[in-house]
């Protein structure tokens, strides 16, 4: 339990107690919250406390503190006013606050001036600043885990619901810097990845987009990509380093659309390690470690790809519910499920294909529907997130696809225009209101 330095106000060992009890809870899109007490889905509010009484100023200060509230700005200014109020200071502060807390603290802030206004209108979700933010970035969708869903191929078989168990603690306990976790994988588990990548590999050729081929070549040559083989996620992390500043970070599982699309603002790509069940190596509805290594990683080593992935992660940061909710869809037809012209053929790059052996002789078959990429009309598409795809979206090229998006996250309503600096791995906000 947190020590809260001169407590005065009841309401504020309220507010305490609130915060003891908050440990896990379910939200809205039924994804385990286990944040363990942090702030994290603070929300950024301006604060302006009138006519304070300049020996007020620390008490004013200490109310933020017992909030335990993130101080992004504080700032006095003198009163101007004619007569007798030479003493009094008008107080501005930016910060991030508990949604729980807010009413509280409010009210502990007119203990100390009658006049405090805020910005509540202007609420903007807590995002990660620095990559160190990313270790609270680990909210799990768990519709499709082996232990809650009863479809899932792995649900009656407790060996391996115990061994997902071991890689989400796996997950659970990194932090940025860590070594990524070394795998042992079992005979079985490498027996699956045989499977898939022996049925995946021959398709390639046929079915892939020579971005993807050239990478491909360069993982099977630098890091270990062989069928009897799964590769290491610190090997590939290097490798991806290396070729467009991607790195990985160890994921429990489906990562909600706003904690997963997050890292990617930061060039970091959340990536599973457990394999899907033995039983159904053609398609699994959660991502896997085929998912990440064979579907995500050879893209993520294309320059421009790595560009637009990490456009739609700098779009996400700090947008409202719907808007994310546009930039997962658009993330699913493209990054996950999309389709792209090459010499006048039609050829996939999203990984959700290029994993999935099932989909994708599917996906290009004549059985689908195609339609071209718009972000416009792509955001708001419904999608299937069980089966197969009955529609993909065709990009002219990675070039047009880029550019595309861009003006379409251009267009995303925020009070803050947000910049991404590689030197320090954090994010710069500007026009702050
Ligand atoms: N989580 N671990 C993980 N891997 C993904 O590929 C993934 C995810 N969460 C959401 C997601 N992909 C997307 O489909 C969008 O919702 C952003
Ligand atoms: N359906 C994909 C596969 O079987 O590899 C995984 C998709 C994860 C979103
Ligand atoms: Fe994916």
């Amino acid at each position: 339990m947190k020590t809260y330095f001169g407590v005065t106000s009841g309401q504020v060992q309220e507010a305490s107690k609130e915060k003891m009890c908050s440990t896990e809870s379910l939200n809205r899109r039924g994804s385990l919250d286990s944040t363990k007490g942090e702030d994290r889905d603070g929300l950024i509010l301006n604060f302006t406390l009138y006519n304070v009484k300049k020996t007020e100023l620390s008490k004013a200060a200490r109310v933020f503190e017992m909030f335990e509230t993130e101080i992004h700005h504080f700032e006095t200014r003198k009163v101007k006013k004619l007569k007798n109020s030479a003493d009094d200071i008008d107080i501005f502060v930016e910060c991030q606050v508990h949604s729980a807390d807010i009413s509280c603290l409010i009210n502990s802030l007119k203990r100390v001036t009658e006049d405090v206004k805020t910005s509540k209108e202007d609420k903007v979700p807590w995002f990660p600043r620095k990559i160190q933010d990313l270790d609270k970035c680990h909210h799990l969708i768990t519709t499709y885990e082996p232990s809650f869903d009863h479809s899932h191929p792995g649900y009656s078989d407790l060996e391996y619901r115990k061994r997902r168990a071991y890689f989400a603690d796996l997950a659970h306990n990194y932090r940025v810097g860590d070594p990524l976790p070394h795998i042992e994988y079992t005979v079985q588990e490498i027996a699956t990845w045989r499977e898939v990548y022996r049925q995946l590999r021959s398709l390639y050729p046929t079915h892939a987009c020579t971005q993807y081929l050239d990478a491909f070549q360069q993982l099977e040559k630098y890091c270990g990509y062989q069928e009897d083989n799964i590769p290491q996620l610190q090997d590939v992390s290097r490798f991806l380093k290396e070729t467009t500043g991607f790195q990985l970070r160890p994921a429990a599982g489906l990562l909600s659309a706003r904690d997963f699309l997050a890292s990617l603002a930061f060039r970091v790509f959340q990536c599973t390690q457990y394999i899907r069940h033995f039983s159904s190596p053609r398609h699994s509805p959660e991502p896997d470690c085929c998912h990440e290594l064979l579907g995500h990683v050879p893209m993520l080593a294309n320059k421009e790809f790595a560009q637009f992935s990490q456009d739609i992660g700098l779009a996400s940061l700090g947008s409202s519910e719907v808007e994310i909710e546009k930039l997962s869809t658009l993330y699913w037809f493209t990054v996950e499920f999309g389709l792209c012209k090459q010499n006048g053929s039609i050829k996939a790059y999203g990984a959700g294909l290029l994993s999935s052996y099932g989909e994708l002789t599917y996906a290009l078959s004549n059985e689908p529907e195609y339609k071209p990429f718009d972000p416009e009309v792509t955001a708001v598409h419904p999608y299937q997130d069980q089966a197969f795809q009955p529609v993909y979206f065709i990009a002219e090229n990675f070039e047009d696809a880029k550019t595309k998006l861009q003006n379409y996250a251009m267009k995303i309503k925020k009070p803050f225009s947000l910049c991404y600096d590689p030197f320090t791995s954090s994010i710069e906000v500007l026009d702050t209101p």
